[in-house]
């Protein structure tokens, strides 16, 4: 069955320092997003973006070395407000960043409206940091671990609960690049990782059966949350932390038209576009045709 979409542009750079992922939304919008969707027959409605405050225009009342802690904060909470109404009118949410820091908000919009949320976690990083741990204080390393409950309360406790989802309901896939404070949280917590190594040697197809498989069995919703440094830079040069060695632009339309099939995916965000350093919107052209292959786009 065909939901109808609803998109939501979250004009967000505040969590971390390269200056341009705030131009994402429209950078996706430019590379025809609406109009892709609409060539296979979906009704898709455009929200418009997210308030999100300027840095240094909410008084600091909190001590810490995380950046711009208050500002990423209040835009999370003008997000879980949008993102759970979409839910309530019977929409699917996708959410176009802006900067990873973003999911905080997507995810304190989606979970309560589940028993057991999913979610997979495409990335190159595990964003899994807190202030204890993170080498930047960027918090755009930090979202997954702030929607297990970990950090700063500031942000676990968007949209007034705690924990959005649980770890042994987490799938991280193209992971290369841990800090150590995250590995040791992935060991503890036992969440499912398929690192590029995985990748390799088992290949996209086995990754995303497992994935599937694993999810379906105790989930009854699954969020993507695509990360376009997950893909290689060369097919994605247009992020802000690009590692090399990444997932493909082939590899990652496979996984998507697996999710497609597999009707699994109940909200989706697509983040860290950045269109000032990227080649010819290079990147958002790529999220656009991967968002295609999500939502069901057939090459026949
Ligand atoms: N792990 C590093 C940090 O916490 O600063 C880098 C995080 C990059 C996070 C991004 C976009 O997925
Ligand atoms: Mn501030
Ligand atoms: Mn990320
Ligand atoms: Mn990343």
């Amino acid at each position: 069955m065909k939901k109808d979409i609803t998109l939501i542009g979250v004009p967000m750079d505040l969590g971390q320092t390269r200056r341009g992922v705030d131009m994402g939304p429209s950078a996706i919008r430019y590379a025809g997003i609406v109009e892709r969707l609409k060539d296979i027959e979906y009704n898709v409605l455009d929200f418009g973006d997210i308030e999100i405050a300027r840095p240094g225009t909410i008084e600091e009342t909190i001590e810490t070395n995380l950046k711009n802690l208050e500002e990423v904060a209040s835009a999370s909470e003008n997000l879980a407000q949008a993102v759970s109404n979409v839910i309530q009118e019977n929409r699917f949410p996708l959410v176009l960043g802006g900067d990873h820091s973003i999911a905080i908000g997507t995810l304190a919009g989606i979970s309560n409206h589940y028993e057991n949320l999913g979610v997979i976690w495409y990335d190159a990083h595990g964003d899994l940091n807190t202030a204890d741990t993170s080498p930047s204080g960027n918090i755009h390393g930090m979202p997954l671990a702030a929607s297990l409950g970990i950090g700063h309360e500031s942000l676990t406790r968007i949209g007034g609960y705690e924990q959005k989802v649980k770890p042994e309901n987490i799938v991280i896939i193209g992971a290369r690049s841990l800090d150590e404070g995250e590995k040791t949280l992935i060991k503890e917590r036992g969440i499912k990782v398929y690192t590029m190594h995985e990748i390799d040697r088992i290949g996209m197809t086995k990754v995303m059966e497992e994935t599937i498989e694993y999810l379906s069995a105790k989930t009854d919703g699954v969020h993507l949350s695509l990360d376009l440094d997950g893909l290689d830079p060369q097919d994605a040069p247009g992020v802000g932390t690009p590692v090399l060695g990444g997932i493909s632009y082939r590899e990652s339309h496979l996984a998507m038209e697996m999710l497609a099939e597999s009707q699994l995916i109940t909200s989706a965000e697509f983040v860290e576009v950045n269109p000032i350093l990227d080649e010819r919107n290079k990147t958002a052209t790529v999220a656009v045709a991967l968002m295609g292959s999500l939502f069901g786009e057939k090459l026949l």
